[in-house]
């Protein structure tokens, strides 16, 4: 089969995209030149000094991992040098980081990005990600602003993740569909390897830190409850998976049908998952593939959004498999309020 790099298929698709020609195109360039710079040291550590923590801890609260702050100034780098756009709000930055130059003058879009998620992963060899969000801005010229940023999840021009795995794999979707591509370093493309990508209605995985079972809202429970009881017609119990880097269990319960659940904890009342770089992207390519993403009551995309880092429940995955979580919510919240 003829290799097709993202480069040519982007072009090739250059009418799905409302936007003018080959603003995309390079925007998803700068994105992918980060990626693969990203994933060469991502497969080195180990054998650098580029593991380990910094000492500092980020707006989250977490421990910065070298490796968090190399991706960072990656994706950073890439996406002022290219032109296209005007600001970025990172999961590593308390604030946003207008861009307001020469070769962005003209810069249409802006760009959310968790540039490592799940980075507590890296030190034990566990795949990582890299998930963004490219929106049209609000406001008119300069640098970019933070009400760039305060729109829903619906208005997403394009989303994507990168999966830095047993290989590397960009999937993205603009609105039509959802096409992986994988990084064949002997070329240093990205290579058209899953056309049109669409999620089992049904499956059998179910992805949540069971740790915190004792903290869960009931609803939760009893839905986690089910998906361990035995019921040979509906092949269950089901399989739990859960490798601590949300990319990777949702990009495997992409493929196979699954569910993937950070509800409320104690420890994050509000859900830990960000809505604007890890959630929306996130909702919008498995909606895009067939799928469903709530935060137990509401559609992940249609949900207000007024702070940078605010964080959401997510039960994202398999159609028939979202809803049956959600049924167990209501029923339990109705059960509440008699
Ligand atoms: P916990 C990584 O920090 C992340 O945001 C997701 O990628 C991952 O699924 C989750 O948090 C892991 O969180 O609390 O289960 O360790």
């Amino acid at each position: 089969m003829r290799v097709k790099t993202l480069g040519q298929f982007i072009i090739e698709k250059q009418a799905d995209f409302q936007y003018a020609k080959g603003e995309l195109s390079r925007l998803l360039r700068d994105i992918g030149i980060a990626a693969k710079i990203v994933n060469r040291e991502v497969n080195k550590a180990g054998l650098v000094e580029i593991l380990g923590e910094t000492g500092e801890t980020n707006v989250q609260g977490e421990k910065v991992k070298k490796l968090d702050v190399f991706a960072n100034e990656q994706f950073i780098a890439a996406l002022k040098a290219g032109g296209e756009c005007c600001a970025i709000a990172s999961e590593e930055n308390e604030e946003i980081i207008p861009i307001d130059s020469e070769v962005s003058k003209n810069a249409k879009y802006v760009v959310a990005i968790d540039p490592l998620d799940g980075s507590s992963n890296i030190d034990v060899n566990v795949s990582v990600g890299t998930i963004f969000a490219i929106y049209r801005r609000i406001t008119l010229k300069g640098g970019g602003k933070n009400e760039d940023f305060f729109q829903r999840g619906t208005e997403q021009i394009a989303a994507g993740y990168i999966i830095y795995g047993s290989s590397a794999m960009l999937v993205y979707t603009t609105g039509k569909g959802v096409n992986g591509f994988t990084l064949d370093p002997s070329i240093g493309e990205f290579c058209l390897s899953h056309p049109n990508l669409t999620i089992p209605k049904n499956g059998k995985i179910y992805s949540v830190n069971e740790g915190n079972y004792l903290h869960f809202p009931d609803g939760v429970k009893k839905y986690i409850k089910y998906c361990q009881a035995e019921d040979a017609a509906t092949s269950r119990p089901y399989s739990s998976r859960y490798i601590g880097s949300g990319v990777a269990d949702i990009h495997r319960n992409l493929i196979l049908g699954g569910i993937y659940i950070y509800p409320t904890t104690t420890k994050s009342p509000k859900g830990k998952l960000r809505l604007l770089y890890e959630c929306n992207p996130l909702a919008f390519i498995i909606e895009q593939a067939g799928g469903k993403a709530t935060d137990g009551v509401k559609r992940i995309l249609e949900k207000e959004i007024t702070e940078l880092h605010q964080r959401t429940p997510l039960f994202i995955g398999s159609e028939e498999m979202v809803d049956k979580a959600m049924e167990f919510l209501k029923a339990s919240v109705a059960l509440e309020s008699k």
